[in-house]
């Protein structure tokens, strides 16, 4: 059995940094990544056969728990069936009937394979349906790594942005305009200057990409409001939201807060695909009619809406959608938030926490954080000392303090009692 520190040795030879996606490198929390051999229920087990409680989920994607027997089963036979054709298949009709039955927002949806594809492509369909080339999106959400949206924000307020990632031509990033979130005097400052040009406002509406913020009601108003005023798209990126926080995501959290809100563009990931590839991107018809081969917007993919992938995201909506599921997720993920909040007075650790449906996030801060600026005042140092002593108890939470955790319905009671008996152990140790 090949140890954890021997497998990144062997890995850093043949892939950059040992990993296939930046964040699970640890280098923002040190030590060596756990490399996972199997996972089931709320467990994964490493290659030295740790045991850990799962609370990232593979980043969202499972909510019911590693190896649903119901899913494995859909994914088996349709495997059985042939993997890939690249032809339409009726599986694509139901799963795109599923999601737009929860979604009410869209009345068609395109299945891709990543959320950045699908963010990339939602982004295309603004620029297309409006004619408008400028868009806004907000500092601290990430919405995938086309190259409009690596960039960050500007010198000034309402300018445009810097490219975040080498290999992002200025030229392009030039087209991004990047603002502080939660911040309605930027926002409107920004329509004042640029609101003619604008094609879409891109936001993650409870930012998983801080760990947890939540859009204020009052912003999330007034960035409708200014869309609809100057034509531009408002966009919502909800691969991570979508299907986590409630069944009908978060658009369907301020629907109850804002009457009649909704947005015209959504993107979706993740939990749709129940941990296989495959996200999608959905709007009203008239939005949706722009997209090849009906309009001039191209967009297209050998393995969209692919019949394993589509098996395993269907099964999983439809388990997901079974009555009171979302409610007995959120009492759980309540119950462990409540029970960290007591271990950190307990040990005197400034903590605040933040959760809705099976999506949580906590901070070594006093307050919530309303924007990137306050997330990233966390101690970085004392999150590190934190994580290592819940890993070390076998309880695996996001490597860095800007990732939201995920509950599955999987976890029970005693997995979150356990999760917070590690906690105070490891809240003493700050
Ligand atoms: P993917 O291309 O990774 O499937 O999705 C990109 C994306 C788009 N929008 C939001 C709101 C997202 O959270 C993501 C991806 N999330 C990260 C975790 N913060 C995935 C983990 C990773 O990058 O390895």
């Amino acid at each position: 059995m090949s140890s954890n520190v021997h497998l990144f040795e062997r890995a850093q030879q043949v892939i950059p940094g040992g990993v296939n996606s930046p964040v699970r490198a640890f280098r923002a929390v040190g030590g060596t990544p756990r490399f996972i051999a199997r996972a089931q229920g709320a467990y994964m087990w490493d290659a030295e056969g740790r045991r850990y409680i799962d609370y990232i989920g593979s980043w969202g994607p499972m909510i019911l728990g590693h190896g649903h027997p119901k899913v494995l089963e859909a994914v088996a036979k349709a495997a059985q069936d042939g993997l890939s054709f690249g032809a339409p298949t009726e599986r694509e009709i139901e799963l795109a009937e599923a999601i737009l039955k929860q979604v009410p927002s869209m009345d068609m949806v395109r299945l891709v394979s990543s959320g950045t594809e699908a963010g990339m492509s939602a982004l295309r369909l603004a620029r297309g349906y409006t004619g408008r080339n400028t868009i806004l999106k907000f500092e601290g959400c990430y919405h995938g790594h086309a190259d409009a949206l690596l960039v960050k924000a500007g010198s000034g307020l309402a300018t445009f942005g810097h490219p975040t990632s080498a290999g992002v031509p200025a030229e392009v990033a030039q087209h991004t305009m990047v603002l502080p979130y939660n911040d309605i005097e930027a926002l409107e400052l920004a329509f004042k200057q640029h609101g003619a040009s604008l094609a879409c406002v891109m936001i993650e509406p409870i930012a998983g990409n801080m760990n947890f913020v939540r859009a204020s009601v009052p912003f999330m108003k007034r960035c409708r409001e200014l869309c609809d005023q100057h034509g531009a798209l408002l966009v919502f990126d909800e691969v991570m939201t979508g299907f986590r926080v409630a069944l009908g995501g978060a658009q369907s959290v301020y629907a109850k807060l804002i009457p009649g809100f909704k947005p015209d563009i959504t993107v979706l990931g993740k939990v749709i695909g129940g941990g296989m590839p495959l996200a999608a991107f959905g709007a009203r018809r008239d939005i949706m009619h722009k997209l090849a081969p009906l309009g001039p917007v191209y967009q297209a993919g050998t393995l969209s809406g692919n019949p394993v992938a589509t098996a395993c995201g269907l099964t999983t909506l439809e388990l997901i959608s079974q009555p009171g599921f979302f409610d007995q997720l959120a009492q759980r993920t309540q119950r462990l938030m409540h029970g960290l909040d007591a271990a950190a007075v307990q040990a005197g650790v400034a903590f605040s926490s933040d959760s809705q449906g099976g999506m949580m996030g906590f901070f070594l801060l006093p307050q919530l954080p309303q924007n990137y600026t306050q997330v990233m005042t966390s101690n970085s140092a004392h999150f590190n000392t934190l994580f290592h002593a819940l890993l070390d108890q076998g309880v695996y939470i996001a490597p860095a303090l800007y990732e939201a955790g995920f509950v599955s319905a999987a976890h029970t009671d005693a997995d979150i009692d356990a999760t917070i008996e590690a906690a105070k152990k490891a809240f003493a140790s700050l």
